[in-house]
C-alpha cells in the first residue's frame, strides 16, 4: 500500500507544485498534487514522471573518470575515496601555483533548496574562486520592475479570478506554468476578457478576446505607444497618479516622441489594434498585466519590462484584487540564513554569466585552469556553445555534478553523481505563489549516491578546514534556522506554510521602496546605475530582422513544453510523446526555402549550426522562426550554438532572443 508523504518540486519554475508522494518498500511509486496548496493543485506531466525519472537507468551512481580523450565518451568508475583525491590534489596545486583564482565556480539553476548556499562554506575557506554575476533568466525585467516599484511581488495567482481583463504579455503558461492555465481559464469561462501578446500564437490565444503579435523584441515600442495614448488621448487615472505616481509631467513631455503611427510600423502590429488594446484600458478596470520572462531576453529587455510595468500603474490598477501587474512574486522567498565562514577577500565574480563564453577566453591574471559545475548545463542552456565549448577546452581539469552525463558532464574530466530531489531534506520557495514548502527526503540515497554538502564536507576534512561550517546532519541546521522565523521543519510536514509576511493582494497599502516612495514614473537609479534615460525609451535590439541580411530569419526560443530546460530528456514516459526539435516556421517562409512540413532542416549563423524538423505553423508571421530551448547537442544541437553570448540593458540578464538565423533543408 505504502505511505504517503509531502514534499514539493524544485525545479527552476513558476509553479512549484506541493506534492503528495506515495513510498512502498522504499521506493517511490506514485505522485499527486497535495490537497493543502491551494494554489498549485495538480502537478504537471513532468512532475508525475518523477517516479520515472528518479529511477532512470541512465542515473549516475558513480564517480566516473575520464579515459582518453576528453569528451570521447569513455569512463572509469571510481570510489568516492579517489574522487575526492583527485579534487584535492588539484584544489591544493591551483591554490599554490596561481592562486583560488584560477577555479572557476559555477551553479547553475538545476534544483533549488536553502542548503545550496553551504557550496560557499566550502569555497569560502578555499580562498576564493572566480565566479559569474547576473543571470540567465530573468534579471533584466527583475531590475526593470524594481525601477518602477521598488520590490519584486505581486498579488497571489489566484487573484486572476478576480480580475475582469488580463494581458498575457510574452508568458506562455500552457507550457511553463499550468497551474495558472487553470486560474486563467477559469476567469476567461466567467467572462474575463483576456488578450495575448505574443510573436508566437501560444495555446492561451485561441481563446483570447484579442491577440496581437509584435515583432520580436518591439514590446518596449508598443508599450509606450499605448502610454502615449493614454496620457495624450485621454483614460489614464489623474486621480491615482497624482497620488502614487512620481515623474508624470517628466513622462508626459516626452511621450509625444511616440504615435500610433510609428508604434504600428515599428510593431507590426495594426493600429486598429493597437487602440482596441487601448480602448480595454479605458474601459475595463481591474486590470492585470501578467508579464512572462520572453519577452525580455532582448538587449532592449529591461527597459521593455520597465515601460510595460507603468501601464497598471497609469491606469490605477495597482494595489486593488483583480488588477496589478504580475512579473515576479519573491514573497515566499527569505533568507534562511545559513552561516558562512569569512568571506575571504579574493573572490573575483568578474565573468556576467551572459558572456561566459567569451568569460572563459579573456580572463587573466590568473587564467582559468579548472572549472566546478553544478546544478547547471550550461552546453545547453547558456549562449554561444560552440565559443563555451571552446573556453572549457582550454581548461586542464573539470569537475561537473550531475545526476546525468550531460552535454555538459560529457567535457568534465570527473563527474560526481548527484542526488535527486527524493534524496535530502531542504526548504523551497517559490517565485509565483508565496507558499514555503518542504522538499523531503523520502527515500535512501539511491545505489549509494551522496548529497552535494556530503561532498563538500568531505573535501573540507580533506583539505584541512573547520567542518563544522558544513554539518553532517544538515535537517538540524535546516530547522534551526528556520525556528528563527518562527517555523520548523515539522511544520512544514504538515504542508506548505502561506509565508507569514506574504499580502494576497501586493500594494494595498500604497508604500512603495522606490526612493520616493511612489510609483516611478521616472528614475533616476536608470541614469545612475545603467546609464539609461529618467524616462523609458524605446531602442530596437541590436540583432533583429533587418540588421544582417545573410540571416533573414528571428529566432526566438521558447520554453519546452515536455522538459525543463534540458532536464527530462533520460525520462522515458515523456519522450514517447518527444517529437525532437522542430522549428516552427510560417507557410510563406517555408516555401521560399522549398521545405515541406517535417523536412530535416539545418538552422545556422555565424556562431554554428544544429539540426532540426520543420513544422509548419500557422502561428508565425513570415520573418520569425520559434524553437523550443533544451535540446541536446547529441539530439541535433542545443539551440544555443545559435545565440551570442550578449548581455541585457539592465540586471545583467541574457539576451538569448538577439538572434538571427537561416535554414536550409538538410541533404
Ligand atoms: N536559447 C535559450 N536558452 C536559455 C533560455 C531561453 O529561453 N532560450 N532560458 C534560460 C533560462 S530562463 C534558464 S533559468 C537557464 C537554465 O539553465 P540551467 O540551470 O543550466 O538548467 P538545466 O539545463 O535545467 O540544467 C540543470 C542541470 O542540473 C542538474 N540537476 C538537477 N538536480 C540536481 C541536483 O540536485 N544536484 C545537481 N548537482 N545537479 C542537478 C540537471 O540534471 C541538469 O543537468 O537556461 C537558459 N537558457
Ligand atoms: N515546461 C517548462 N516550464 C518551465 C520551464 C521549462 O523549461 N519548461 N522553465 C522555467 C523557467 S526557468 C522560466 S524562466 C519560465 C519561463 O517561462 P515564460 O515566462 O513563459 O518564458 P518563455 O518560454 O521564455 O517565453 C514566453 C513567451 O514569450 C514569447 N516571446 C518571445 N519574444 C517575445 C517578444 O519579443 N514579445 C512578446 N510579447 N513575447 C515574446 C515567446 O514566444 C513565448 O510564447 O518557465 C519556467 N517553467
Ligand atoms: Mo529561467
Amino acid at each position: 500500500m505504502g505511505k504517503k508523504y509531502r514534499t514539493s518540486c524544485p525545479r527552476n519554475c513558476y509553479s512549484t507544485c506541493s506534492l503528495l508522494v506515495t513510498v512502498e518498500d522504499g521506493r517511490v511509486t506514485k505522485i499527486e498534487g497535495d490537497p493543502l496548496q491551494l494554489t498549485t493543485r495538480q502537478p504537471c506531466l513532468k512532475g508525475l514522471s518523477y517516479v520515472e525519472q528518479v529511477y532512470s537507468p541512465e542515473r549516475l551512481v558513480y564517480p566516473l573518470v575520464r579515459k582518453g580523450q576528453r569528451g570521447g565518451g569513455q569512463w572509469e568508475k571510481v570510489s568516492w575515496d579517489q574522487a575526492l583525491e583527485m579534487i584535492v590534489d588539484k584544489l591544493k596545486v591551483i591554490r599554490e601555483v596561481s592562486g583560488p583564482e584560477a577555479v572557476f565556480y559555477y551553479a547553475g539553476s538545476g534544483s533549488s533548496g536553502a542548503l545550496n548556499k553551504l557550496a560557499k562554506a566550502f569555497w569560502y575557506q578555499y580562498g576564493g574562486y572566480t565566479g559569474v554575476y547576473g543571470d540567465l533568466c530573468w534579471s533584466a525585467g527583475l531590475e526593470g520592475e524594481r525601477l518602477v516599484y521598488g520590490e519584486n511581488r505581486h498579488s497571489d495567482p489566484q487573484d486572476i479570478l478576480n480580475s475582469k481583463l488580463l494581458i498575457l504579455w510574452g508568458k506562455n503558461p500552457s507550457y511553463t506554468n499550468i497551474q495558472e492555465t487553470r486560474w486563467i481559464l477559469d476567469a476567461v469561462e466567467s467572462g474575463t476578457k483576456l488578450v495575448v501578446i505574443d510573436p508566437f500564437k501560444n495555446p492561451l490565444a485561441e481563446v483570447a478576446d484579442l491577440f496581437l503579435q509584435p515583432r520580436p523584441g518591439t514590446d518596449g515600442l508598443l508599450a509606450l505607444t499605448i502610454i502615449q495614448e493614454l496620457i495624450l488621448d485621454g483614460g489614464y487615472d489623474r486621480e491615482f497618479v497624482q497620488n502614487y505616481c512620481q515623474g508624470f509631467s517628466e513622462l508626459k513631455a516626452e511621450i509625444g516622441a511616440y504615435s500610433l503611427a510609428k508604434g504600428a510600423e515599428g510593431t507590426g502590429i495594426l493600429a486598429e489594434q493597437i487602440l482596441a488594446l487601448v480602448d480595454l484600458f479605458r474601459e475595463i478596470k481591474p486590470a492585470r498585466i501578467i508579464s512572462g520572462y520572453g519577452l525580455q531576453r532582448y538587449t532592449n529587455g529591461g527597459e521593455t519590462v520597465r515601460a510595460m510595468a507603468l501601464i497598471p500603474a497609469l491606469t490605477g490598477n495597482i494595489g486593488i484584487p483583480g488588477g496589478g501587474w504580475n512579473y515576479a512574486n519573491l514573497q515566499s522567498s527569505f533568507d534562511l540564513e545559513i552561516p558562512l565562514p569569512p568571506e575571504p577577500e579574493r573572490i573575483r565574480l568578474s565573468i556576467p554569466v551572459a558572456r561566459m563564453a567569451s568569460g572563459l577566453h579573456e580572463t587573466t591574471d590568473p587564467a582559468l585552469r579548472m572549472a566546478w559545475i553544478e546544478y547547471g548545463n550550461p552546453l545547453v542552456s547558456n549562449p554561444n556553445v560552440n565559443k563555451l565549448k571552446a573556453g572549457f577546452g582550454k581548461l586542464e581539469f573539470i569537475v561537473v555534478v550531475d545526476q546525468f552525463i550531460t552535454d555538459t558532464a560529457a567535457q568534465a574530466d570527473l563527474i560526481l553523481p548527484a542526488k535527486s530531489m527524493f534524496e535530502q531534506t531542504d526548504v523551497v520557495t517559490s517565485y509565483w505563489h508565496s507558499y514555503i514548502q518542504i522538499r523531503d527526503k523520502l527515500i535512501e540515497p539511491y545505489a549509494g549516491i551522496k548529497t552535494e554538502p556530503w561532498i563538500y564536507r568531505q573535501l573540507a576534512l580533506r583539505m584541512g578546514y573547520d567542518g563544522h561550517w558544513i554539518p553532517e546532519d544538515t535537517e538540524e541546521l535546516l530547522d534551526k534556522q528556520l525556528r528563527t522565523k518562527g517555523l520548523s521543519l515539522e511544520m512544514l510536514r504538515q504542508g506548505p506554510v502561506y509565508a507569514p509576511w506574504a499580502n494576497p493582494v501586493v500594494y494595498c497599502d500604497y508604500q512603495f521602496e522606490t526612493p520616493s516612495g511612489k510609483i516611478q514614473l521616472v528614475s533616476s537609479e536608470a541614469e545612475a546605475i545603467w546609464g539609461l534615460t529618467r524616462v523609458p525609451h524605446y531602442r530596437p535590439p541590436v540583432e533583429s530582422n533587418g540588421s544582417d541580411e545573410r540571416y533573414p530569419l528571428h529566432l526566438v526560443t521558447i520554453h519546452p513544453r515536455g522538459r525543463i530546460h534540458s532536464q527530462f530528456r533520460s525520462n522515458r514516459w515523456l519522450n514517447e510523446i518527444s517529437q525532437g526539435p522542430r522549428l516552427k516556421m510560417n507557410i510563406d517562409d517555408a516555401i521560399l526555402r522549398s521545405l515541406k512540413n517535417g523536412d530535416p532542416i539545418i538552422i545556422y549563423n555565424d556562431r554554428g549550426k544544429i539540426n532540426a524538423s520543420v513544422e509548419i505553423s500557422w502561428g508565425l508571421n513570415s520573418g520569425v522562426v520559434v524553437i523550443e530551448e533544451g535540446w541536446w547537442l547529441r539530439e541535433g544541437g542545443s539551440v544555443d550554438v545559435l545565440s551570442e553570448d550578449r548581455i541585457t540593458d539592465l540586471g545583467y540578464g541574457t539576451a538569448f532572443h538577439d538572434c538571427l538565423v537561416e535554414v536550409r533543408k538538410d541533404g
